[in-house]
């Protein structure tokens, strides 16, 4: 696949406000914050869409949400509550083509959380 923006961030071509690394993951803060606390965990392996995922995948996307409970807690809003969400391709709302868990907190979230659009597919 070809690069995407969060290659940009990962290799530090474009700045980004971190949260946290490994040598698999990175966290940011999303540009586009939609809650209080917004941020963004992806792997470092440019994997396009969760239908991209392949078997041996399976750990590192595991991993992302791991990453989100742990800074949850670090961060000091787990017990609080906060939600995870992962879009997928056109329908799903998806706009960068490098797979991201969103983390959404700080604020009573509604639910459903979307916003319907005049939209189907041809
Ligand atoms: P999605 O619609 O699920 O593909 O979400 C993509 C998110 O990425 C969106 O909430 C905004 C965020 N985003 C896009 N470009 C940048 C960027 O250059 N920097 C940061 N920090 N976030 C970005």
């Amino acid at each position: 696949m070809s690069d995407t923006i969060f290659t940009k961030i990962i290799n530090r071509e474009i700045p980004a406000d971190i949260l946290y690394e490994d040598d698999q993951a990175l966290a940011f803060k999303d540009i586009n914050a939609q809650a209080p606390i917004h941020f963004l965990v992806i792997p470092k392996k440019p994997i396009a869409t969760l239908n991209d995922m392949s078997e041996d995948d399976r750990e590192l996307v595991g991993h992302l949400s791991y990453i989100a409970a742990k800074l949850a807690d670090e961060m000091g809003f787990a017990h609080e509550g906060y939600r995870t969400v992962m879009n997928c391709n056109e329908f799903g709302g998806q706009s960068v083509y490098h797979i991201h868990l969103h983390v959404l907190a700080g604020k009573l979230l509604g639910w459903p959380p979307f916003t319907d659009k005049p939209k189907t597919l041809e």
